[in-house]
């Protein structure tokens, strides 16, 4: 009789579901599985902190549209990666999380004393749409086909699976296996354009209209939907919009495009259009909860949305017409079905009205980037010359406070899949690991980070494993040895700069460079911004992941565009 163990079963099931990648970090207990991932054609990135594996694997996720899997220790490691599943939870990204668990024969979490013991599933319940422990292997793979069906339909999400380090150890009578099928045959994998006659109707709705918002959501990029919509777009002559996450998905130099910043302008066009297409986006909070002020009411506009998850559709802006589909498969459909009742149109109408209140909007931003500074560099400035420096098809990571804030304003994104940033948790420390993440699944594609400091400060560790997965990164760190935003909340609150220095809050003014070297990257400092362009090519050429420690001018960083904006936008009570 052949055997295999049940950590080869797991692997296998893992292997049937077409997953390449797993991050986290080695324990006795699941050394039965990693064991196995090598033959299976599964890479193995062992980092330094399990929150950040989440991340890194969130990264990853959202360049390959596949889920990503995490493996954690009993108990404190799992904790630490479900810190990390907090982040996937909120964001919609497909994590298989895996925590090993001690033998019940030795512990239990109720059991007090005990080593490595916690009630992981009960902990990983409310943040993932599956949580299971696994406790006789002939369920096995059923458990992971439930875990990724939960993960990967409708808006995906993390999934926990706990397992017994005892139970992955065992051997198994390799003859004898429970069947482990391949993801087609357990998951809808294929919505499809959704009913042929709410296309028609969607169809009839849009020709009918001159003044049309089309919002994309990052479903369309789940979807990989971004070239179909452009298409929709651009013959309907219509104003293009994208929430936050889903930027790139129409190149923001696109001449119907409005940035999301752009309160004036995508306020006024969004309000005055006669029917929303929305796509693949729920109209969460930055998206103004989709009612006045930012969009019109809806008892006077109509609203078409599509969406993969029945459960998004109306969820926060009642619809006229909901259309539950694939959203690149929909939006197909749709072209074709509108190209039958009306020809490309030009321009949308009133474009140059619009694009005068955006320019208003803009003048902030042109004031910021125009500011001289004595103590460092323009943090407006900094951003534009990574812009101007990296291709069009690069991706772009952010993280920070106030940095995110100018990093937005001032780094268009021009191809898709290629920004990254925690949009729904403003998760500080997320930036370093999603950039590992996104050049794990994407070698090729060059790969930049702006970050603040306190933020690059959570999971700098991870340097090292970059540099010993060689992931050539280029990260900006972005010094102004502050929690920036918080110091602007601070004076927001009518508490004075004084106060804040005297509470031990500041950070200190800690060399990026150097710790960059000594964790093996290539390392530059910046003070001031004629310096950024040659650090920004040595960088490039060193073929290492980089940090540029940027000093940039305190003040100027506590200032920065879009904060009214981005207050404004979470005063919105919604519907
Ligand atoms: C994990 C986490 N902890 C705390 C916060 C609260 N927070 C939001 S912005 C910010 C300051 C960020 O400072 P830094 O990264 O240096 O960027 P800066 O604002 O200075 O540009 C803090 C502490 C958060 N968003 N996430
Ligand atoms: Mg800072």
């Amino acid at each position: 009789m052949s055997e295999i163990a049940v950590g080869e079963l797991l692997v296998r099931c893992l292997a049937a579901e077409g997953i390449e990648l797993i991050t986290g970090i080695i324990d006795g207990a699941h050394i039965p599985i990693v064991v196995h991932t090598a033959k299976y054609g599964i890479r193995y990135v062992n980092v330094h902190h399990e929150e950040a594996a989440v991340h890194v694997a969130e990264g990853y996720s959202r360049i390959t549209r596949k889920p990503g899997v995490v493996i954690g220790n009993p108990a404190c490691g799992t904790g630490n990666m479900l810190a990390g599943v907090v982040s996937a939870h909120g964001e919609g990204h497909p994590i298989l999380a895996i925590g090993t668990l001690r033998s019940p024969l030795k512990s239990d979490p109720n059991r007090g004393g005990a080593w490595q013991s916690a009630d992981t599933e009960n902990m990983a319940r409310p943040i993932t749409k599956y949580a299971a422990t696994v406790r006789m292997w002939e369920r096995l793979p059923e458990m992971m086909r439930a875990a990724f069906r939960a993960a990967m339909t409708g808006r995906p999400g993390p999934a926990y699976l706990a397992i017994p380090d005892d139970l992955l150890l065992q051997n198994i009578d390799a003859d004898r296996l429970p069947p482990i099928h391949e993801a087609a045959r357990y998951r809808v994998t294929n919505m499809g354009a959704g009913d042929p006659a709410q296309i028609d109707r969607a169809a009839d709705l849009l020709a009918g209209a001159k003044r049309i918002w089309l919002h994309a959501g990052k479903g369309v990029l789940w979807a990989d939907g971004a070239k179909e919509l452009l298409a929709l777009g651009e013959h309907l002559g219509a104003c293009l919009g994208s929430s936050l996450g889903a930027r790139g998905v129409i190149p923001e130099d696109h001449p119907h495009f409005f940035h999301p910043f752009d309160i004036g302008g995508a306020g006024m066009a969004r309000a005055e259009a006669e029917v929303v297409l929305v796509v693949g986006g729920r109209l969460g909070e930055y998206d103004g909860w989709g009612g006045p002020p930012m969009w019109g009411d809806p008892a006077g506009q109509t609203t078409i949305q599509i969406d993969s998850d029945p459960m998004s559709i109306g969820l926060n802006r009642p619809v006229d017409l909901g259309i539950v589909a694939d959203a690149k498969a929909a939006l197909g459909a749709l072209l074709e079905a509108v190209s039958t009742r009306t020809g490309p149109r030009a321009e949308p109408p009133d474009l140059a009205r619009y694009r005068e209140k955006t320019n208003e909007t803009m003048q902030t931003g042109i004031a910021y980037l125009g500011t001289k500074c004595t103590t460092g560099v323009n943090p407006g400035q900094m951003v534009m010359a990574v812009r101007q420096k990296f291709p069009r098809e690069s991706i772009t990571v952010l993280d920070g406070g106030n940095t995110t804030l100018t990093g937005v304003a001032f780094h268009p994104i021009l191809s898709s899949p290629s920004f990254i940033y925690s949009v729904k948790m403003g998760y500080l420390g997320t930036g370093l690991p999603f950039a590992m993440g996104a050049k794990l699944a994407a070698p090729s594609r060059p790969v930049c980070m702006i970050t603040g400091d306190g933020a690059f400060g959570f999971n700098v560790m991870e340097l090292e494993t970059a540099a010993r997965e060689n992931l050539p990164i280029v990260v900006l760190v972005a010094v102004d040895a502050a929690w920036g935003m918080e110091k602007t909340a601070y004076l927001a609150q009518g508490y004075s700069a004084a106060d804040w220095e005297n509470r031990g809050i500041e950070l200190a003014s800690v060399s990026y460079d150097v710790v960059a070297k000594g964790l093996g990257c290539h390392g530059e400092r910046v003070e001031r911004m004629e310096e950024l362009e040659p650090a920004l090519d040595r960088s490039l050429a060193s073929g290492k992941p980089a940090v540029i420690h940027v000093q940039v001018d305190r003040d100027l960083n506590t200032k920065p565009p879009g904060w009214e904006q981005f207050r404004a936008a979470r005063s919105v009570q919604g519907y």
